[in-house]
C-alpha cells in the first residue's frame, strides 16, 4: 500500500503546541490521548541523536533493506541521549507530561527502520488491562499511569516514512474497539470482527490520526493510547528515540537483577542527574515471568 497521499488531518481541535503551551498540550493528552510539541530539540541535538541511533543500532550499516531494529535500553548506550537531560525545555516538558517535579527514568528506546520496512500492528503499550501474573518485561514497566509515548521521530514522522499513527480518545478506560473491530483477548490490540485474533495491521481504522512531525518535535501519548507505525516507503532510514519517565513516587518492584550494562550506566551517569536514576530498574527483555523465576 502507498500512504503518500495521506494528508495531515484536521480534527476540529488543536493537538500541536509550542513549548510555551505545555499545559494546553497536557490537557490535550488528557482529553484526546496524544499531543505534539513543536521544536523541543535543537538542530544540533537532532543531528547528534541521529548519529547515535545509527551508531548504536546498526554501526556497520549491515541491517539490510526492509529490516528494523529496536533497542530497549538506548540511554544506557547513548551519551547523546544524556544531553537531553541538560536541555531545560525538554526536562520542563517531561515534568508536565508526568505531572511531577521529581522524575525517574522508567525506560528508553530507539528504533531504526530501513527503507522497505514493514508496518507495525496496532497496539497499546499498557499492560495493566488484566491483573494476572507478570509474564514479560512490559508487565513490569508499562503498568502505571505514566505516558507510554514521549517520542522523537528524529527523521520526521510521515505516513510514507514509517511514521506514527494513533487512535484519538483510545486512552480512556471505557474505550471500546473501533467500529468494525474487536479487542484481542489481552485487550492490547484489535482485529476485524469475526476474524482470527491477530493484531491488526492497516490504516483503515476509525479514529486514526496519522502523525506528521519535524525531527525536533516531541510526540506524546498517554499510557493506554493505541498506536501503530506505517511502513517506511521512502529511501531514507527512519530513526526514533525516547526516554520514558515516570513520576518518582511510582516505585517499581523489578523481578530481574540490574544487568552489567545498566550498572555501568548508573556508575558513569553524572552526579547532577543521579536522582533521575532512583529506582531505575533497567530491562531484561528475556525475563518471562514471576513463576519461571520460582521454578
Ligand atoms: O515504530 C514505531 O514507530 C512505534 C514503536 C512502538 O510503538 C513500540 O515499540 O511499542
Ligand atoms: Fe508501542
Amino acid at each position: 500500500m502507498d500512504y503518500s497521499h495521506i494528508q495531515k488531518p484536521d480534527r476540529g481541535y488543536r493537538y500541536e503546541f509550542t513549548l510555551d503551551e505545555l499545559n494546553a498540550a497536557q490537557n490535550c493528552v488528557e482529553a484526546h490521548g496524544f499531543a505534539i510539541v513543536k521544536n523541543v530539540l535543537t538542530d544540533k541535538l537532532v543531528e547528534e541523536l541521529q548519529d547515535s541511533v545509527q551508531q548504536v543500532l546498526d554501526p556497520d550499516n549491515t541491517l539490510g533493506e526492509g529490516n528494523s531494529y529496536t533497542h530497549g535500553s538506548f540511554i544506557e548506550q547513548s551519551p547523546a541521549m544524556w544531553k537531553l537531560l541538560d536541555h531545560e525545555p525538554f526536562m520542563r516538558a517531561q515534568q508536565v507530561f508526568c505531572q511531577a517535579e521529581e522524575l525517574t527514568i522508567n525506560r528508553s528506546a530507539a528504533i531504526l527502520r530501513n527503507p522497505g520496512s514493514a508496518p507495525l500492528a496496532w497496539h497499546s503499550d499498557f499492560c495493566g488491562f488484566s491483573n494476572g501474573p507478570r509474564t514479560f518485561s512490559g508487565d513490569v514497566l508499562n503498568r502505571g499511569p505514566w505516558p507510554s509515548g514521549l517520542w522523537f521521530y528524529i527523521t520526521g514522522s510521515h505516513p510514507k516514512h514509517g511514521g506514527l499513527a494513533v487512535i484519538e480518545d483510545s486512552h480512556l478506560e471505557d474505550f471500546v474497539a473501533p467500529q468494525g473491530f474487536q479487542f484481542t483477548p489481552d485487550r492490547r490490540s484489535f482485529h476485524p470482527l469475526g476474524t482470527e485474533p491477530h493484531r491488526h495491521v492497516g490504516f483503515d481504522v476509525p479514529g486514526i490520526v496519522p502523525i506528521f512531525t519535524d525531527p525536533g518535535d516531541e510526540i506524546v501519548f498517554a499510557s493506554r493510547t493505541f498506536h501503530a507505525a506505517f511502513p517506511n516507503r521512502i529511501d531514507r532510514v527512519r530513526l526514533s528515540c525516547a526516554i520514558i519517565f515516570r513520576a518518582r513516587e511510582h516505585t517499581l518492584d523489578a523481578p530481574w537483577p540490574l544487568s552489567a550494562d545498566a550498572q555501568a550506566f548508573i556508575e558513569a551517569f553524572p552526579q547532577r542527574w543521579q536522582p533521575l536514576l532512583e529506582n531505575y530498574v533497567g530491562i531484561d527483555s528475556d525475563w518471562s515471568g514471576d513463576e519461571a523465576m520460582m521454578g
